[in-house]
């Protein structure tokens, strides 16, 4: 008998900010295929990773636990393949599970994929052309584009399914991230346009706390040979260079989207060729977002909101109402739930995150989250960004870097005192001034201090020994 429960493509690329889509909105390119499904389906407005950085959010996504629990920290940890899973949960109900593309959570077998029926992944971040791939059988070199050559793969798999059996495919895109190499069929796109430099580009770092300025990822100053690709023009005004570095970043990051965007064209026409696109959610997804010269930076880390929100967008036309936006915050430790929920199969209490199909369904329960926790570990070690944990609501945000490696890789550095940053996001949407000190925000602080805590004993996160209340 047929096994009519949903079908689930899940697609995920690698760094790209929600700022980058249109269908959010964006200023500096088009992604027609990618508004096919927020048009479809429904745009999440507030999803939210709890680590902004690849190797952790990825195990967050697939375990339903923030890194405290699934001990992947930081991009230096791998994973435990023992872990329970959403896959697995899935596979061991009757779905046929696949994953291609990029994996980051460690290689050998304590680390390769585990509970997929078919699994072929990049070794670390893999590259963009002629990628080498490992699979159960080994190592292979597949030539071509990377993004092109993972499509490929995925629509072979689903063409070879069980037609009578749900199928859950995770497409794992390793575009657009660094360093941005785009495809022969991209690679002039935008040749003639000078794409928007972003309204914080020239943004001084002043009224934060000091982590901003410390950070190594500015345009300015901390791009490389790899990532201009160009020798930098002589007789440019420190201006005019900034800008053209922007120039170079930008339109390569917006050239490997633009092939993200036509891949995943060619999957929605398959399912619609197939007629199963009613019955089978397909998400749109990143594992975090990232800086596009916001703050005049590239990267993520931060608990800023360009580096905080992940694109989310899914289109089940069975249960979804077309041309929807939902504004509750959504996390990625609650994508699992979602899954399971789809499926049928019961939540293990293990997980932490919580199902948001009701979110899906247009009605959002009234105890539904107003707040949620945000960690990253990883202190003064890439890019001299300072660890730090916060608390994010509708309105405010709370960061305070703590400063201090833990154990974690980083290095320790006595002089440096904790210090908080507060955001009010009604009235400065783009966090350039911190009113943490500001007598009139006293009892908000205060509040933000309460919830932040209230929060790390929920999820059981420890707190810094000098975040006395
Ligand atoms: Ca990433």
């Amino acid at each position: 008998m047929k096994d009519t429960r949903p079908n689930i493509l899940f697609i995920m690329s690698d760094d790209h900010a929600s700022h980058a889509m249109s269908c959010y909105g964006s200023r500096i390119n088009r992604t027609p295929n990618l508004d096919r499904i927020a048009e479809g389906g429904m745009r999440f407005d507030n999803c939210f990773c709890t680590n902004s950085i690849c190797t952790p959010s990825r195990a967050v996504i697939l375990a339903g636990t923030y890194n405290h629990v699934n001990d992947v920290t930081t991009l230096a940890s791998k994973m435990d393949n023992r872990l329970l899973t959403f896959p697995k949960l899935l596979r061991e109900s009757g779905y046929q599970t696949a994953i291609v593309g990029k994996w980051h959570l460690g290689q050998g077998p304590e680390h390769e994929p585990t509970g997929f029926d078919f699994w072929r992944v990049l070794p670390g971040q893999g590259l963009y052309h002629n990628p080498e791939m490992i699979d159960a059988e080994g190592k292979h070199v597949f030539e071509g584009y990377v993004t092109d050559l993972i499509t490929d793969m995925c629509l072979d798999w689903l063409r070879d399914r069980d037609k009578d059996r749900p199928f859950c495919l995770l497409c794992h895109h390793k575009a657009p991230h660094r360093h941005w190499e785009p495809d022969e069929k991209h690679a002039h796109m935008y040749d003639d346009a000078d794409i928007p430099e972003p309204e914080t580009f020239n943004d001084d770092y002043s009224n934060r706390a000091s982590a901003a300025a410390a950070a190594k990822m500015r345009i300015e100053r901390d791009m490389n040979d790899l990532d201009l690709k160009q020798p930098i023009p002589e007789g440019l005004t420190k201006a005019q260079e900034k800008s053209w570095k922007y120039q170079r970043y930008i339109k390569d990051y917006l050239r490997v989207v633009a092939s993200i965007d036509d891949n995943v064209g060619r999957l929605l026409d398959y399912l619609d060729e197939e007629g199963i696109a009613d019955n089978t959610l397909v998400i749109y997804t990143s594992d975090q977002g990232f800086f596009l010269g916001d703050h005049g930076w590239y990267d993520k880390r931060f608990m800023y909101e360009e580096s905080l929100r992940m694109p989310f967008i899914v289109r089940f036309p069975e249960e979804v109402k077309s041309g929807t936006v939902n504004r509750d915050i959504v996390l990625n430790v609650d994508f699992a739930p979602l899954f399971l929920d789809l499926a049928g199969v019961e939540k293990p209490k293990e997980l932490q995150g919580e199902n948001f199909r009701p979110l899906l369904q247009g009605s959002t329960p009234e105890d539904w989250r107003k707040s949620m926790y945000y960690r990253y570990w990883m202190h003064k070690s890439h890019h001299n960004v300072y660890a730090h944990y916060g608390v994010r609501t509708l309105r405010y945000k709370l960061i305070y870097y703590y400063s201090d490696p833990l154990g974690q890789p980083g290095a320790v550095d006595e002089k440096h005192e904790p210090e908080w940053e507060l955001f009010d996001l009604d009235k400065d949407p783009c966090e350039l001034c911190s009113v943490h000190d500001d007598p009139a925000y006293a009892d908000v602080v205060r509040e933000l201090k309460d919830e932040l805590h209230r929060l790390q004993a929920q999820v059981g996160d420890a707190r810094y020994e000098k975040d006395v209340d």
